[in-house]
């Protein structure tokens, strides 16, 4: 008989999001036969909008959330999912997470009865990070610690033939009545050549999962993994926690495959019609300079759409920026982690090594070079005080990006920083992580989680109006309550100043 795999994705975020786990083990259980369904949380409303948040704050444009559509109510998830899982009654449920995730998952999945034939896998990042908390929850049989691309195929196979799951190696297994757990040994990490060897399965998803707003518009625009890892080891990145997960694995910087990307733009764009393409890729201009003038050269002469790339300012040179010209792209969105201006931060709590000054010339150039830019920041650090947050607002106002991303400090599981933050009693172990938007959850002696909080919605505020507004904008930060009128007459100022900024950029010129 056909066997039968549910794929479950918890995601927290209130818009369409495709993992990039589950195409690949999409494509995977496609090869061996087994038939599929997929389920996920995103258009369930959740407590917490970061998209609202954003909105609220100027971060992104009034309007945008409008654009968006109608959620079901949360209350809704459980009957919903309970009776997907009765209906397909599958052989195996195969669940994927972050650390965030995986929180939302706690919400709602202990109440959901799997059927007692079906086996139940978890993965993703959080089982990696916390795979003691996820074994001791006795909600799964099988939690897959790091790469899992073999571990699941081996797991599919195995089932199939009728053997034993519980040797696999990259795995824990679970036994849930008794709580006794096998530790198998680690997996070695994929080659190059087998990480994307798997023609990754899309038909899971429909055209609303590439749909997205977009400068007042809904466009087609498809994430694609060009790479994986990371050559920096900045503290509060899940990236330099992996590294240090797979040391004596092998590999962890892959650059992906150039025939396989080309192999995807081109089925995506045939079947979803895609017009952009952004990258998951976080450091993409680290990628070695022979891959990228390959890149550039076959996205010019194959692919030819705009593309959102993100990278470190050190890498934001002339012979690179000539190299994104050579893309051949109508625009290239670049994002860039600034995160402090700070350079105390930067280097003492980020361990991003980083002068101020780089950042500067970075969007300098790119400004001058007329690429799309955004930037990245984050308030709420360990050990930062309100001067050093007044240090980064003054550099977003001086890089002048198109698009600034403000978010809160979060101490995720796996980052070095969340370490140092429960050493320091910064940090209640059992807290749960919010949302970027959603406030932080340190006690620090220098500075209230409050304001933090009031610092991070009038942000943008001190960062793009004019200094003479400063009194009026620390009212809306500190008396919210009273001073709304205020706030919203000052985000539309924020935006009327923004677009008369757009008009004076100069244009990106690619190479024909
Ligand atoms: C691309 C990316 C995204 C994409 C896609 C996310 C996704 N779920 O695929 C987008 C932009 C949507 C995204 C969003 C967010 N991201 Co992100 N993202 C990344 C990034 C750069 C690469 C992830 C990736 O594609 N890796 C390649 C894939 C194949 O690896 P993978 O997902 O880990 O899966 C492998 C294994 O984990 C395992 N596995 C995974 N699932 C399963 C399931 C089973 C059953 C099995 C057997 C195995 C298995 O096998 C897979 C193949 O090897 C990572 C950094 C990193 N290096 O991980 C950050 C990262 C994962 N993101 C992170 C965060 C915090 C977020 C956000 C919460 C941020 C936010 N703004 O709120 C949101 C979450 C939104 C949501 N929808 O839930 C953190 C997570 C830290 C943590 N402790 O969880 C990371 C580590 C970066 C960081 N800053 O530290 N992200
Ligand atoms: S450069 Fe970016 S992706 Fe790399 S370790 Fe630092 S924060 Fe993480």
């Amino acid at each position: 008989m056909t066997k039968k795999i549910f794929f479950l994705f918890p995601n927290t975020a209130n818009n369409p999001t495709v993992t990039t786990s589950i195409p690949i083990f999409s494509g995977i259980a496609k090869e061996l036969g087994w038939k599929q369904k997929y389920f996920d949380t995103t258009w369930y409303q959740k407590t917490q909008d970061s998209t609202e948040g954003k909105e609220k704050t100027g971060g992104f444009r009034p309007g945008f959330v409008k654009l968006e559509r109608h959620y079901l109510p949360k209350k809704r998830l459980i009957s919903d999912l309970q009776k997907a899982i009765d209906k397909f009654s599958p052989d195996i449920l195969a669940i994927t997470t972050m650390s965030p995730d995986y929180e939302f998952l706690m919400t709602f999945f202990p109440q959901i009865k799997v059927p007692a034939k079906t086996i139940t896998i978890i993965g993703g990042v959080h089982v990696t990070f916390a795979t003691d908390e996820v074994v001791k929850s006795k909600l799964f049989d099988i939690a897959c610690v790091g790469q899992g691309e073999n571990t699941f195929r081996e797991i599919l196979t195995r089932y199939e033939q009728k053997r034993s799951l519980k040797n696999i190696q990259g795995t824990y297994f679970i036994n849930k009545n008794s709580g006794k757990v096998i530790k198998n040994p680690r997996r070695k990490m994929l080659s190059s050549e087998e990480v994307w060897k798997t023609d990754a399965n899309y038909s899971l998803f429909d055209d609303s999962y590439f749909t997205f707003p977009f400068d007042g518009k809904m466009v087609k625009m498809f994430k694609l993994e060009v790479g994986r890892g990371c050559p920096f080891n900045c503290s509060y990145c899940g990236n330099t926690a992996l590294k240090e997960d797979s040391a004596g694995l092998g590999n962890f910087l892959y650059a992906r495959d150039i025939d396989s990307i080309f192999r995807t733009t081109k089925k995506v764009i045939e079947k979803y019609k895609i017009e952009m393409f952004n990258f998951t890729d976080e450091c993409f201009l680290a990628r070695p300079k022979a891959w990228l003038n390959e890149f550039a050269k076959r996205w010019h002469a194959e692919v030819r759409r705009p593309l959102f790339i993100q990278s470190r300012p050190e890498t934001i040179t002339e012979e690179n920026i000539q190299l994104l010209k050579a893309c051949g792209a109508p625009f290239v969105q670049v994002g860039l982690g600034v995160e402090s201006g700070s350079e105390k931060i930067l280097h003492e709590v980020c361990n991003r090594m980083m002068k101020v000054d780089i950042i500067i010339k970075a969007y300098d150039l790119l400004n001058k070079h007329g690429a799309r830019t955004n930037a990245y920041f984050m308030l709420g650090f360990p050990h930062e005080t309100r001067e050093d947050i007044f240090e980064t607002i003054d550099l977003c106002r001086r890089i002048n990006a198109d698009i600034n991303s403000v978010a809160i400090f979060q101490p995720l599981p796996g980052s070095k920083l969340r370490k140092v933050c429960l050493d320091e009693g910064l940090l209640d172990e059992e807290e749960e992580c919010s949302t970027y938007t959603g406030g932080s959850i340190l006690k620090m002696p220098q500075i209230s989680a409050e304001e933090i909080s009031n610092l991070f919605r009038v942000f943008l505020l001190y960062a793009k109006l004019p200094k003479s507004y400063y009194p009026q904008i620390e009212k809306c930060e500190k008396d919210y309550e009273n001073n709304k009128e205020l706030f919203e007459k000052l985000v539309k100022l924020r935006w009327k100043i923004e677009d008369k900024n757009k008009k004076n950029k100069r244009k990106w010129v690619t190479k024909k």
